[in-house]
């Protein structure tokens, strides 16, 4: 396994790095936060699939620095831009095997007090997979997190089993609509019923709405007419470096 051992050697090596994708206040247009997304570059490898490397990470225990290397890395980020007067909320995902490790929450205390970061701004993506063992020692470090002020969003909403359930039992703030059902909706009708209902339903239980791979116009017009809260995907931007983010800012704040 190859690529475990590179992998090992990438964070000293310097060879991560972050990109962020816009989120979109629907109602605004502007930019009110970004989805952190991490890449590797290896001199060997070339880019290496961030589902593939996330994977290795997971399996090995690897995810564990990473996951350290990456709340400090956005911490630092949102510092850069406070500093810069740019206010916007940064979102990481976390992956279940990073909840096995107690000391999660100080990592993330840690780092934001660091760096003068309020909870307010940094935001956890956390899929179904890691509720579906009903851990209760998870349910103790989301409930924690989520007291402390930083917000958790559902992501990959829908694509699991009974992510219904779910939201009655997890603080959850957000949910973010997958994708696919973002894809599906100007395919069928029952797509676009699907959306409407997700929306529906996220609003009477109190959550708010990111929509999630928005790439046409229409597509845009059918959420905004929803009143879908927020979204991302390629119609707005891709997942973009720091600098070119400030570009994006500067046209989008
Ligand atoms: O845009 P992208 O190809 O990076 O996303 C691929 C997958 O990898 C997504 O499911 C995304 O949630 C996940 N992912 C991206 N960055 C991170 C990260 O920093 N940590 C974890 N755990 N998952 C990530
Ligand atoms: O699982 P998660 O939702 O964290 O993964 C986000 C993934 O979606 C990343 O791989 C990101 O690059 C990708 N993505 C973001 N916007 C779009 C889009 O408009 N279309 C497609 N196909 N993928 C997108
Ligand atoms: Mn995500
Ligand atoms: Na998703």
């Amino acid at each position: 396994m190859q690529q475990e051992t590179y992998l090992r050697q990438a964070l000293k090596n310097d060879e991560l790095f972050l990109v962020y994708q816009p989120i979109i206040d629907l109602k605004t247009k502007k930019i009110v936060g970004v989805e952190s997304l991490m890449r590797w570059h290896n001199s060997i490898l070339g880019n290496v699939s961030t589902i593939e490397f996330i994977s290795i990470a997971e399996e090995t225990g690897l995810i564990t620095d990473l996951g350290k290397w990456l709340l400090e890395s956005v911490c630092q980020q949102l510092a850069d831009w406070q500093q810069q007067g740019i206010y916007i909320y940064a979102s990481i995902n976390l992956s279940p095997r990073q909840f096995r490790d107690v000391n999660l929450v100080d990592i993330i205390l840690e780092m934001t007090e660091k760096y003068h970061i309020k909870p307010h701004y940094l935001k956890l993506e956390i899929t179904e997979q890691l509720l579906v063992e009903d851990i209760p020692s998870v349910q103790g470090l989301l409930f924690n997190l989520s007291h402390l002020g930083f917000e958790l969003y559902l992501d990959d909403f829908g694509t699991g089993y009974s992510s219904l359930s779910y939201l009655r039992k997890y603080p959850f703030k957000v949910v973010k609509i997958d994708r696919s059902f973002v894809l599906d909706m100007e395919e069928s009708d029952k797509g676009k019923a699907l959306i409407k209902t997700m929306i529906a339903m996220a609003y009477n239980l109190n959550l708010s709405v990111i929509a999630e791979g928005i790439e046409t116009i229409n597509q845009l017009k059918f959420l905004e007419a929803e009143n879908c809260c927020a979204g991302q995907g390629y119609l707005f931007s891709r997942p973009l470096l720091a600098d070119n983010l400030l570009d994006f800012i500067a046209d989008n704040f």
